[in-house]
C-alpha cells in the first residue's frame, strides 16, 4: 500500500472511533488498539522483572520519516535535591546537555553557587525529542525531602490522556515523595514544547526542560526553508535566582524584596557579573555552533517564571520566524524577538555572514530592566574563533533592534513600522467555524490584584494567600473576583469525591457566595465541541505588567488584541460596553496562528476563541509563576467526567480526611 493510502486510512480510523491510540505490547512492539481501549490498557511494559527498558535520546531523536511506525520513548526522571557547583564538579566538567543520564553530574549554571531541584542531575533536565505520535512514557520518580510533584507537558493536547496533563488536584495526586507516576501520552502536537513542574514553585527552582515534537518533512510546510533542525539547536532561555525560590514567597519586607531574578540562563549556562566588585564568573557560555551556507531551524523556549518578558538578539543575523506554540506561520523575519513565559517561537537561522563568532543577547525587560538582568551566549561558525571579536553587547548598548517581534507597548503594524505583534503573523491552517460571527459561550475574564492592608490581612484566623511585591505591596490575584483554591480530590479522577459547594464561577456566582474578594475552586463549565470565546481583561493595570495567559488542553486563535490609552483605564463594565457598540475588534478576515500561550496587554484586552472538542478539565492561568502561587488561574471543564477515557486502573487517590469527630474512638 502506498504511503499517503495508508495515512488516508489511518486518519479514517481516527475519525471513526475517537479513543484509537497508538499502544505497545509485552515486547515493545507497537500495537494499534481501537475501540474503548487507550493509553492505560497498556501492560506495564517495565515487563516481568520489573527493570525498565530505557531509551537513548538518539533511539527516538531521528529524523521523522512518512509511514514509519511509531516508537515508544520511555525515560525516567529521578527528582533531587541538588547543587550548583556541588562535588560533581570536582570529578568531571559537563560537555552536553542533550542527555536522558548525564555522563557529567556538575552542574554550572552562571557559577553562583546554590541548591537547585534537578531531573537527573541536569539543568534544564533531559530534553525529550521525538517525532509526531510517538509514544511518550516517563517515570518521575519524586527523590525530593519533603516535596510532592507534578509534571506538566506544556503543549501537548493530553487528547485522551487527560490524566497525564500534571495539574495538581485537577487532573492527579500530586506525586509524594518517595514514589514514582508513570505519564504516558502521545507526541501531539508537533512543535517545540517544553515540561515543567506545575507544583509550588519548583519550575524557577530547575524543574524544566524541553519537549521537541518534529514531523517528516513532507508533512512540515517549512522543511524546505531549512537545512538543519538539530537537538544542539534548541534555545531554551529561564530566569534565575541565586537563592530558592521559596526565599522569595510571599516575599520579604527588608532585604531581596520582590520576585525578580538574579540572572538569566541559556540552556542552563551563562556567566554573573556581581554588581558591586564587577567580577564576573568565569563558567562557560552556551555556544550554538553553524556551517556557513546551511540555514538552521532554531527552537527558542521562554522557561522564564517571573514577570520579565525576554528579548533575544543574535549579532548580525536575521531570525526568520516559522512557528510559535507549535503552529507553523508565514516566515516572517525579525532582528529582535521578544517573548513571555511560556511561549515558544521556531526560526530560521541562514548562516551566511563571514566565518566568524557572533554574540546572542538575551535580555530580561520590565522588572528585570531595575537590575539590567541580561546573559549572553555564542553563535560559532565551524572555523570561527572562540569567541567573538566585537565587544560583547551591554544592557544598555544592545544589539540593533531592528524589526521586533512583541515590541512592550503592543503597537503593531500598520500603526508603527519596525515592529509586529503576534496577531500580526499569519498561520498556515484556517480552523472551520473559529471565525464565524457569534461563539456558541462568550466567557469574559477580568483579573487584577486585591491590595490588602496590613489590618484586614492580619486578622486571627484568617490566611489568605498573598506576594508581597517589590513595592512592599500585599497582593493576592483575582480573576473574576475569585482567587483559586485547589480542589480538596482531582477533577478528572475523583470529582464527586468533591463538595460542590467548594466550586464556584465567577460568570455566573451566587452573590451570598462572593462579593468583592473570594476564594474557591473556579470553574466554568463548557458544552463538548462548542465556540468558545474568552476576553480576558487587564483590570490590573500595572505600569509595564502584561500577563501572559496559557490554556491547557488547546490551541486557541486571537480574533483581538488592544492596549487602551492610559487616560482610559480598561475594566470588565468598559469591555462589555465597548462590545456592546461594537468597538471590541474582531478581525474575522485575519489568519492568527493558534497559541496556547499569549500575553494581555497592560491595559488592554485580548479576543481568544478555540473549539472546546477535547473534554477534560483544562487549567487556564496566568504564567508567571508566583501569580499562579496567590489564585490567577481557572479551571475550563469541558464535557463531564463521562467524556473522559476510564480512569487509569490503581490511579492514585487523595483527599480530605475528616471522619465526624464524635465516631472517632481512641484506643
Ligand atoms: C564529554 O565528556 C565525556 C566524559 O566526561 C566524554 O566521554 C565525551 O567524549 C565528551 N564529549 C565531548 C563532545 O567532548
Ligand atoms: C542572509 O540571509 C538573510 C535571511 O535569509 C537575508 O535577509 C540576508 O540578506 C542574507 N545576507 C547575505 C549577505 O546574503
Ligand atoms: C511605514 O513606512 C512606509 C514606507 O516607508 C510609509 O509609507 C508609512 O507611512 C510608514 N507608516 C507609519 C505608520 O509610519
Ligand atoms: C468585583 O469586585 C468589585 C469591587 O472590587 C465590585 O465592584 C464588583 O461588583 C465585583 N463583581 C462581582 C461580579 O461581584
Ligand atoms: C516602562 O517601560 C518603558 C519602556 O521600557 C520605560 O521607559 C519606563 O520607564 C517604564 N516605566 C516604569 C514606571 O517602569
Ligand atoms: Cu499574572
Amino acid at each position: 500500500m502506498n504511503m499517503e493510502l495508508q495515512r488516508g486510512c489511518l486518519a479514517l480510523l481516527l475519525v471513526l472511533d475517537s479513543v484509537f491510540s497508538v499502544q505497545v505490547d509485552d515486547n515493545y512492539n507497537i500495537v494499534k488498539k481501537n475501540i474503548n481501549s487507550n493509553f492505560h490498557d497498556v501492560p506495564d511494559i517495565r515487563g516481568k522483572n520489573n527493570s525498565p527498558k530505557l531509551s537513548t535520546p538518539e533511539e527516538c531523536l531521528r529524523n521523522c520519516k512518512d509511514g514509519e511506525p511509531p516508537k515508544t520513548c520511555h525515560y525516567k526522571f529521578t527528582l533531587e535535591f541538588y547543587s550548583i557547583l556541588g562535588g560533581a564538579c570536582e570529578v568531571c566538567t559537563p560537555n552536553s546537555t542533550n542527555q536522558i543520564t548525564p555522563s557529567c553530574q556538575c552542574i554550572l549554571a552562571d557559577g553562583f553557587e546554590r541548591t537547585l531541584l534537578s531531573v537527573n542531575r541536569m539543568l534544564p533536565g533531559p530534553s525529550i525529542q521525538v517525532c509526531e505520535n510517538d509514544n511518550i512514557v516517563v517515570d518521575v520518580l519524586n527523590k525530593m525531602e519533603g516535596a510532592e510533584v507534578t509534571i506538566h507537558w506544556h503543549g501537548i493536547h493530553q487528547r485522551n490522556t487527560q490524566y497525564y496533563d500534571g495539574v495538581p488536584m485537577v487532573t492527579q495526586c500530586a506525586i509524594p515523595q518517595g514514589s514514582t507516576f508513570r505519564y504516558a501520552f502521545l507526541a501531539d502536537p508537533v512543535g517545540t514544547h517544553f515540561w515543567h513542574a506545575h507544583t509550588g514553585l519548583q519550575k524557577m527552582d530547575g524543574l524544566y526542560g524541553s519537549l521537541i515534537v518534529r514531523q517528516s518533512p513532507k508533512r512540515d510546510p517549512h522543511s524546505k526553508l531549512y537545512d538543519e533542525d538539530l537537538p544542539e539547536h534548541v534555545m531554551l532561555i529561564s530566569d534565575w535566582f541565586h537563592e530558592g525560590t521559596n526565599e522569595k514567597f510571599p516575599g520579604r519586607l527588608i532585604a531581596g524584596q520582590g520576585q525578580n531574578p538574579d540572572s538569566i540562563l541559556v540552556n542552563g549556562k551563562g556567566r554573573f557579573i556581581y554588581p558591586d566588585s564587577g567580577e564576573e564568573t568565569v563558567t562557560p557560555l552556551e555556544v550554538f555552533t553553524v556551517t556557513k551556507g546551511k540555514r538552521y531551524r532554531f527552537r527558542m523556549i521562554n522557561a522564564f517564571c517571573s514577570i520579565c518578558p525576554a528579548q533575544v538578539s543574535i549579532e548580525g543575523h536575521v531570525m526568520t520566524i516559522i512557528a510559535t506554540d507549535g503552529n507553523a506561520v508565514k516566515p516572517t523575519p525579525v532582528q529582535t524577538l521578544i517573548s513571555n513565559a511560556g511561549e515558544r517561537y521556531d526560526f530560521i537561522l541562514n548562516a551566511n555572514m563571514s566565518v566568524g563568532t557572533y554574540w546572542i543577547q538575551v535580555k530580561g525587560l520590565g522588572e528585570c530592566s531595575v537590575y539590567k538582568i541580561q546573559q549572553l551566549a555564542i553563535l560559532k561558525y565551524v572555523d570561527g574563533p572562540e569567541s567573538p571579536s566585537s565587544q560583547p553587547p551591554q544592557y544598555d548598548n544592545p544589539l540593533p533592534l531592528g524589526m521586533i517581534l512583541n515590541p512592550l507597548d503592543g503597537v503593531c503594524n500598520g500603526k508603527r513600522n519596525g515592529s509586529l505583534c503576534v496577531s500580526d503573523l499569519t498561520g498556515l491552517k484556517r480552523p472551520p467555524d473559529m471565525f464565524k460571527q457569534y461563539a456558541d459561550k462568550t466567557i469574559y475574564l477580568p483579573y487584577k490584584f486585591y491590595l490588602h492592608t496590613m489590618e484586614e490581612l492580619f486578622k486571627p484566623n484568617e490566611y489568605k494567600a498573598f506576594i508581597s511585591t517589590f513595592d512592599g505591596l500585599h497582593v493576592t490575584s483575582l480573576i473574576d473576583n475569585i482567587s483559586y483554591e485547589f480542589p480538596s480530590a482531582p477533577l478528572t479522577s475523583q470529582y464527586g469525591d468533591n463538595d460542590p459547594k467548594t466550586f464556584c464561577d465567577g460568570n455566573n456566582i451566587d452573590p451570598s457566595q462572593c462579593t468583592d474578594f473570594c476564594s474557591c475552586v473556579h470553574k466554568i463549565d463548557i458544552k463538548n465541541g462548542e465556540i468558545v470565546e474568552v476576553i480576558l481583561v487587564d483590570e490590573a493595570q500595572v505600569t509595564n505588567l502584561s500577563h501572559p495567559f496559557h490554556l491547557h488542553g488547546y490551541f486557541f486563535y486571537v480574533l483581538g488584541s488592544e492596549r487602551l490609552p492610559q487616560e482610559r483605564p480598561i475594566s470588565l463594565k468598559a469591555a462589555i460596553e465597548m462590545d456592546r457598540k461594537g468597538l471590541l475588534k474582531r478581525a474575522y478576515e485575519n489568519n492568527p496562528p493558534g497559541k496556547d500561550t499569549l500575553v494581555v496587554p497592560e491595559n488592554g484586552y485580548i479576543i481568544i476563541r478555540f473549539k472546546a472538542d477535547n473534554p477534560g478539565f483544562w487549567f487556564l492561568h496566568c504564567h508567571f509563576l508566583y501569580h499562579i502561587t496567590v489564585g490567577m488561574n481557572l479551571i475550563l471543564q469541558v464535557g463531564t467526567n463521562s467524556d473522559l477515557p476510564p480512569v487509569p486502573p490503581k490511579f492514585p487517590t487523595c483527599n480530605n480526611f475528616r471522619p465526624p469527630v464524635a465516631t472517632i474512638k481512641l484506643p
